[in-house]
């Protein structure tokens, strides 16, 4: 008896395992916006036409002024940089003591401009099951392009997935500033087997160059994938398979 508890114990323990494995495979390559074409800290080329002096980002797309920027050198205006943002070293280290930093998940950011040629960056996300939720979790702030002044009370992202859209919590920046890094989660229901991700820039009012940040992008299950339901049934299965010879051996 002690023998099949033991048994029983390491299957549901691999079941557990299984479960847990299914649940955090992010379905978002690239999500953390290190794998680049040409480089970091430039601006991300549009369509098919490769510029030399911009990159794109691996299996994602971008309209717009968009950029990818090293996290570590995000406000360094002597870095060779397309943008900087206001942050401790912009300007030799005279910069405003605002928290600009590096991303929870480190290294490089995305940033889009909402007001100045604003478009979308996107990805077509396959292995989706329709008809299952999935949690969109990542980190996002604002900020403000260097040499360029007035407060941005109003800043968020439009998030799409398919024809689903939802948007962030707004940010209020003020003139010079940073909002600090905040943390989203979503939850979208998949409609087709591959579907659009869309992170649009959107605030107000004009006139007030702003920048949306953001970092560690990820879709995950929201429930145990259907392989694992049928082996928790097949295990549920056994359980009572064990209980009822226990309860016969006791009879007899
Ligand atoms: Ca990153």
């Amino acid at each position: 008896m002690r023998k099949i508890s033991a048994l029983l114990a390491l299957a549901a323990a691999s079941l557990c395992a299984t479960a847990a494995h299914a649940a955090t495979t992010n379905l978002v390559k690239n999500g953390d916006f290190e794998l680049t074409s040409n480089g970091t800290s430039k601006q991300l080329n549009e369509g098919t036409y490769a510029r030399a002096d911009r990159t794109y980002l691996t299996d994602w797309s971008s309209k717009g002024y968009n950029f990818v920027l090293n996290g570590n050198n995000i406000d360094d205006t002597n870095a060779a940089t397309a943008l900087a943002l206001w942050g401790p070293n912009s300007y030799s280290g005279a910069g405003p003591k605002n928290g600009l930093g590096a991303s929870p998940t480190g290294g490089n950011v995305l940033a889009a401009d909402w007001d100045y040629f604003p478009g979308p960056v996107t990805q077509q996300v396959s292995g989706l099951v329709p008809g299952q939720a999935y949690t969109l979790s990542f980190s996002y702030g604002a900020a403000q392009q260097v040499g360029f002044k007035g407060d941005n009370p109003v800043n968020y992202w439009d998030v799409s997935l398919g024809n689903s859209k939802q948007q962030t919590a707004s940010l209020a920046n003020v003139s010079q500033g940073f909002t600090g890094w905040h943390q989203a989660s979503m939850t979208f229901t998949a409609t087709d087997s591959s579907e659009l991700l869309s992170f649009m820039a959107k605030g107000s009012p004009t006139g007030a160059p702003p920048f949306m940040l953001l970092d560690g992008v990820s879709l995950v299950s929201a429930v145990p994938e259907p392989s694992t339901w049928g082996m928790l049934i097949g295990g549920l299965g056994l359980l009572g398979f064990m209980a009822r010879r226990r309860k016969a051996a006791v009879a007899v």
